[in-house]
């Protein structure tokens, strides 16, 4: 295996591909490493044949289903890049990378301009501290709308946006504006542009703007020093045009990511928490290690890879490091840069600034903290804001023997996905898998039959109903079995009444002169639990019950424990059933954020399925509508909500509480359960 070195912070270039499908990120990936000399010849998405989208599902789909991580190297720089996918449903991928990189490249498709989700992740990487700058990609497609796509791109995102490169010869070529003062170009002037940027730019230095006011030069060095302080802040946004199939703009592209974008040592510096404080973790070779795990991923000969920002200090395969506040001490053996699904080993050191990767570790986690033995350990990772997962299905194996190696096929992908859950419910015990949406759901049970040869099939999730009751009643049960020799004879009398939501079960042992042996209440106590396991409506779960036993008769032979418990069991069905027996059912509270247009649809079809709006509150032309709604009643919204706003909307849900079924959904319910009859074991 061929050897690579570690760069120094000053010589990296750490970015994220960002924006909607089609967009052109692995395209314009495949375009950086090409012209890097990394890879030979372009591949493309559509013969899935790109260094990017390796994995079965990406070629399936032709486009990125999962980040993935590549390098180049270029005018004595190190460029590493993160491809990520462009889905919405899949943005935990993106999300989970910026805390890796100095600069978000959001790449805009010209023909479609801003789109969903673009605007999102503008917003989600400023938040994260990045730099960030736009590349206007599939120039040669549309040229005649690009300068109204500019328009639209300052529109959006404001007045920090300026173009640093202009289309130029018909699209087949751009010219720099930050380097050039004058030329040609297919619209707007270059002259112009040149004096925005560099108007825009020397402003965050009080005194290069005063000398630049009064007539004097501002050589180029400061202007770059300058200008990656503008790019810090936010200050300044640059546009750049790239054609990616025919490499056009790309040099720029990687001239301005080389000589002008902030490096891990010029960037602002990472930060990482302590409680609630956030830390700065300047990027000092010199200091004790630290890094940031943004990734985890399988490979199918190397085993569990973790992908590791080193924040701070310098990690080699002897390097002793800890994760969190585990005194379990580790150590690489190789470190590995990961290229698409290859990989090279580095020969040296790699240091702060640098994305590398580790094989075959268990203890590495999705954002944790690796550390020095000596480095601070109770830092952790500044976690993105990842959407809550709510479309929930069911899966079981298509072949029965499979169930074991599910489950851990299962965890696995949990554990590389931080926008999925999934395990089995302690209630219904079924195994559920929580997502974003139907594609999320779909791409990961492809991952689960490519990668671990499981087939299954899926289905809404069990709701996890429960049952009590509203009144008091009485229940009699009188046992007696008389097979051959020794008989079974236990008979009891008791009551049930309701207790207060989410006190649980209670019994009462209000028996008088014996007429149950004391010896044989406890046995009467687990009957009565007994029946709670499964309800007279539908078989769930019965909550919030006490049964009183005041009353019952023994045999001298032929009572035994058994027969009480059978006794009891059955008596409390019985009083259970004239108890007024009620099915009670989850009530989530939602936040569902749509734009402000949308707010009647959203409210109206909350009336639909059975919710009830507690508030809206309306900010940035954005509402936020806030309900209860039955959680039976919400299978399919995330995909629903999806459809009904165009993309745009998104909720979150907690539980809130059991409330009671109307009756006809209960009549339903109960039908389709149809729980089997009492019958004595
Ligand atoms: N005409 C043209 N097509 C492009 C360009 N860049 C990408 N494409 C095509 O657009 C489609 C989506 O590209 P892809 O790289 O998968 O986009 P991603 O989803 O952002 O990664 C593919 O069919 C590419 O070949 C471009 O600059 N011009
Ligand atoms: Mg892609």
């Amino acid at each position: 295996m061929s050897k690579v070195s570690g760069f120094q912070p000053a010589a990296i270039c750490n970015i994220v591909l960002l924006g909607h499908t089609g967009a052109g990120k692995t395209t314009l990936a495949e375009a950086i490493l090409h012209k890097c000399g990394a890879i030979p010849r372009v591949g493309t998405v559509t013969a899935g044949t790109t260094t990017s989208d390796f994995e079965p599902e990406a070629r399936a789909h032709q486009h990125s289903t999962n980040s993935t991580l590549l390098f180049g190297t270029i005018a004595g720089r190190q460029i590493n890049v993160i491809d990520t996918p462009g889905s919405p449903e899949l943005i935990g991928h993106a999300l989970s990378a910026l805390p890796a990189v100095e600069t978000a490249v959001i790449v805009v498709n010209a023909n479609s301009g801003v789109e969903l989700g673009t605007r999102r992740l503008f917003h989600a990487a400023g938040e994260a501290g990045l730099a960030r700058m736009i590349v206007v990609n599939r120039i040669d497609e549309k040229p005649a709308g690009l300068p109204a796509l500019v328009d639209q791109l300052k529109d959006v995102f404001g007045a920090a946006l300026h173009c640093i490169n202009l289309p130029c010869k018909g699209g087949s070529d751009v010219v720099d504006c930050f380097d050039h003062e004058a030329g040609d170009a297919d619209f707007g002037s270059v002259a112009d542009v040149h004096k925005e940027m560099l108007e825009s730019t020397i402003e965050v230095d009080d005194n290069d703007l005063e000398r630049y006011l009064s007539g004097e030069t501002i050589d180029v060095a400061k202007l770059r020093e300058d200008f990656v302080e503008a790019m810090n802040r936010g200050h300044v946004v640059p546009i750049l045009f790239t054609c990616a199939t025919k490499e056009v703009g790309v040099d720029d592209l990687l001239h301005i990511l080389t000589q002008e974008a902030p490096t891990p040592a010029t960037a602002r510096p990472r930060r990482l928490r302590r409680g609630t404080e956030l830390v700065e973790v300047p990027c000092d070779t010199a200091k004790p290690l630290i890094g940031h795990i943004f990734k985890v991923a399988t490979d199918p000969y190397l085993g569990k890879l973790a992908m590791v920002r080193i924040l701070q200090g310098k990690l080699d395969g002897t390097s002793s490091f800890v994760v969190g506040n585990s005194k379990k001490p580790l150590k690489a053996g190789h470190i590995l840069k990961l290229q698409g699904k290859s990989h090279f080993e580095l020969g040296s050191a790699a240091y702060a600034g640098d994305l590398v990767t580790i094989a075959k570790l268990d203890d590495l986690r999705l954002d944790t903290i690796l550390h020095d033995p000596a480095a601070p350990d109770d830092l952790t990772p500044d976690r993105p804001k990842y959407p809550t997962p709510t479309y929930t299905i069911a899966v079981v194996s298509k072949n029965k023997t499979d169930e074991v190696k599910m489950s851990s096929g299962l965890t696995r992908l949990v554990e590389e996905d931080p926008t999925l859950r999934g395990g089995q419910d302690s209630v219904t015990h079924e195994l559920v898998l929580s997502g974003i949406g139907e594609l999320h759901i779909r791409i990961t049970l492809e991952k689960l039959k490519n990668r671990f040869n499981l087939e299954v099939t899926s289905r809404p999730p069990t709701i996890a109903y429960r049952e009590t009751i509203t009144g008091r009643a009485e229940g009699h049960y009188r046992l007696k079995k008389q097979t051959g020799g020794a008989g079974q004879f236990g008979e009891v009398y008791l009551r049930v009444e309701p207790l207060p939501r989410g006190t649980g079960f209670e019994f009462v042992d209000e028996v008088r002169g014996g007429a149950v042996p004391s010896n044989y209440i406890p046995a009467c106590n687990n009957g009565c639990e007994d029946a709670m396991v499964a309800g007279v409506i539908a078989g769930f779960p019965v909550h919030d019950v006490r049964v009183t036993l005041y009353d019952g008769k023994s045999h001298a032979v032929d009572s035994k424990d058994i027969a009480f418990r059978t006794a009891s069991k059955y008596a409390t069905r019985e009083a259970m059933r004239n108890a007024r027996p009620v099915l009670l059912e989850p009530i989530v509270n939602l936040e569902i954020s749509v734009p402000e247009a949308h707010t009647g649809d959203i409210t109206s079809d909350l009336k639909n399925r059975r919710g009830q709006v507690i508030g809206v509150d309306v900010e940035n032309a954005q509402t936020v509508v806030r309900a209860t709604a039955p959680l039976s009643e919400l299978g399919r919204y995330a995909s629903q909500l999806r459809a009904m706003t165009g993309g745009y909307g998104s909720f979150v849900m907690e539980l809130s509480h059991y409330d009671v079924v109307p009756h006809l959904v209960q009549q339903k319910i109960a039908a389709e359960r149809n729980p089997a009859p009492d019958v004595e074991e």
